[in-house]
């Protein structure tokens, strides 16, 4: 027993000394595979910039979006230089292209604004062929991005233990309109997002309802969320080999945006909202982040004022902000020289209650001019101030055109559109804009190219009704 205690204690004496020579080993190696790693990165391109490559080049996306939140981040990814393939329901495709419809018979403005860059391929996934064609889409994607309702995923059979075991390798990413909660299983479009999110109830004027705003912050803003995450996930899969889920809730993506509101929230429980003008109007505030019409969302008052013209035009508008460091140039300008000394008006916080009186004075002076005159005397003077632009005007826009932010692209059948560009710029990476595709219009090229059937397959999988809708489904739809 005790010849055996002591052969114990010698054998773990030496495997401590083995294992403690191992750790020195180790340590001593450490450094050495950070500095491996890092030289594992290429060496810088010598290719002129733009000419190396995009961003995303390599990285293939099995797109199974519908309507605006996930088409929006696929499509981001496709400008990035991503391979994303459109997998649509046959005969039908997604939802948008058949709504909105400005002319008849072609892909709608909705769809094709939302769809550029991207291949399309039809497959019923509810048809066993279909299973078979997305499982293999699914060895050979990188990521699989949907926004379906919830559960919808599931119901087709491409649960995430299902597509790991496939391919360990695929980042799974989905919107869906409430994370998990009391909410999770419910559907979702882009004002309920808003409505949910926290923007609706601090949108509008105080004495009017809450309001929905026009920028699809549910939609498209979630969509932007999403693409973060991917790309996020893309990079940690460089060191860990493996996949992961990517959610995106509309409710957080939206009061992640509205994050300034819930800032004064905090803020009410320890007095009033002064850069409010319900301040200065001496009303008082409730329980809630109120509405606050177009006061400024910052520490710098602001509002929109009236410009020549605005009896015509519902556009002639600046919004007009009182930047405390150069409140003496705006006195000077609008004839209030006086202001500058005057302790009602000298300070910030002097000001504050009298936001009112100030921005109707300002106005008086606004009213002289259109809003590019009122805007080029300011930028003399470095007063911050913006014109109220209409989408005629952005869409005629010559710098937007210049950097590639408004586009114009030609379509097989409805002709010249325009769409937005990449807002993203990046200096390496010049942005792909590509027209939408037709629906199904890559079918048989991704089954050959990227699934590697042979031609014989591809008649067969045609024959068997997954790649095509049936007169009646496609006559109901
Ligand atoms: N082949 C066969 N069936 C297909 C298919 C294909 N290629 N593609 C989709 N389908 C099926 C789905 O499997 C689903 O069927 P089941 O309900 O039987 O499982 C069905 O089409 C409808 O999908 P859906 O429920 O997602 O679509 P919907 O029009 O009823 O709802 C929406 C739309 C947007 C409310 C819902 O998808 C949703 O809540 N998505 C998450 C939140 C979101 O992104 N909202 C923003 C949308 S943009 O405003």
């Amino acid at each position: 027993m005790a010849m055996r205690k002591k052969a114990a204690k010698a054998s773990s004496k030496a495997t401590r000394k083995k294992s403690a020579k191992k750790v020195v080993k180790l340590r001593a190696k450490k450094p050495d595979s950070k500095h491996v790693a890092r030289n594992a990165m290429p060496r810088p391109s010598a290719k002129a910039w733009g000419q190396a490559g995009r961003a995303l080049d390599g990285v293939r996306i099995l797109d199974f979006t519908h309507v605006q939140s996930g088409p929006t981040c696929t499509q981001l990814l496709a400008y990035m230089g991503a391979d994303v393939i459109k997998v649509e329901r046959p005969g039908v495709g997604d939802i948008t292209r058949g709504q909105l419809r400005d002319v008849k018979g072609v892909d709608s403005l909705y769809f094709t604004m939302l769809n550029g860059s991207k291949r399309s391929i039809t497959i019923d996934s509810k048809h066993a062929k279909g299973k078979e064609i997305l499982d293999r889409l699914v060895r050979r994607c990188d990521v699989l991005v949907e926004n379906f309702a919830p559960g919808a995923l599931d119901r087709m059979g491409l649960t995430f233990d299902h597509i790991h075991k496939l391919n360990p390798r695929m980042i799974v990413a989905s919107v869906k309109g409430f994370g998990p909660g009391p909410y999770e299983d419910c559907k979702v479009y882009e004002n309920v997002a808003q409505c949910a999110g926290g923007s609706a109830s601090t949108t509008g004027f105080r004495d009017g309802p809450p309001l929905v705003t026009g920028a699809q912050i549910g939609d498209s803003g979630t969509g932007l969320h999403l693409a973060l995450g991917i790309v996020a996930a893309l990079y940690q899969r460089t060191r860990t080999g493996r996949g992961q889920k990517v959610l995106c809730a509309m409710q957080d993506g939206v009061l992640n945006l509205a994050r300034v509101k819930l800032r004064d929230q905090q803020r009410l429980r320890r007095g009033p909202l002064t850069e409010y003008s319900q301040y200065g109007e001496g009303i008082p505030f409730g329980q809630a982040t109120p509405r606050a019409g177009n006061d400024s969302g910052g520490g710098q008052p602001g509002w929109i004022l009236k410009c020549k013209g605005w009896e015509s035009d519902p556009d002639a508008y600046v919004y007009f902000i009182t930047q405390a460091p150069v409140w003496g140039a705006i006195c000077d300008l609008i004839g209030k020289p006086e202001w500058k000394t005057d302790p009602d008006f000298s300070t910030p916080n002097a000001r504050l209650p009298r936001l009112r009186k100030i921005f109707a004075t300002i106005e008086g002076w606004t009213m002289t001019m259109t809003k590019f005159e009122v805007m080029a005397l300011c930028n003399k003077h470095d007063i911050p101030v913006g014109p109220i632009l209409s989408m005629k005007e952005l869409a005629e826009e010559p710098s937007l055109r210049a950097t590639g932010t408004v586009v114009e692209i030609d379509h097989p059948t409805r002709g010249p559109y325009l769409t937005v560009g990449n807002p993203i710029k990046l200096s390496d990476s010049p942005a792909d804009v590509r027209r939408s595709p037709l629906l199904g219009e890559h079918t048989d090229e991704i089954l050959r190219d990227v699934l590697e059937y042979s031609a014989m397959e591809v008649a067969e999988l045609k024959a068997s009704g997954a790649l095509n809708a049936s007169e009646k489904k496609a006559e109901a739809a």
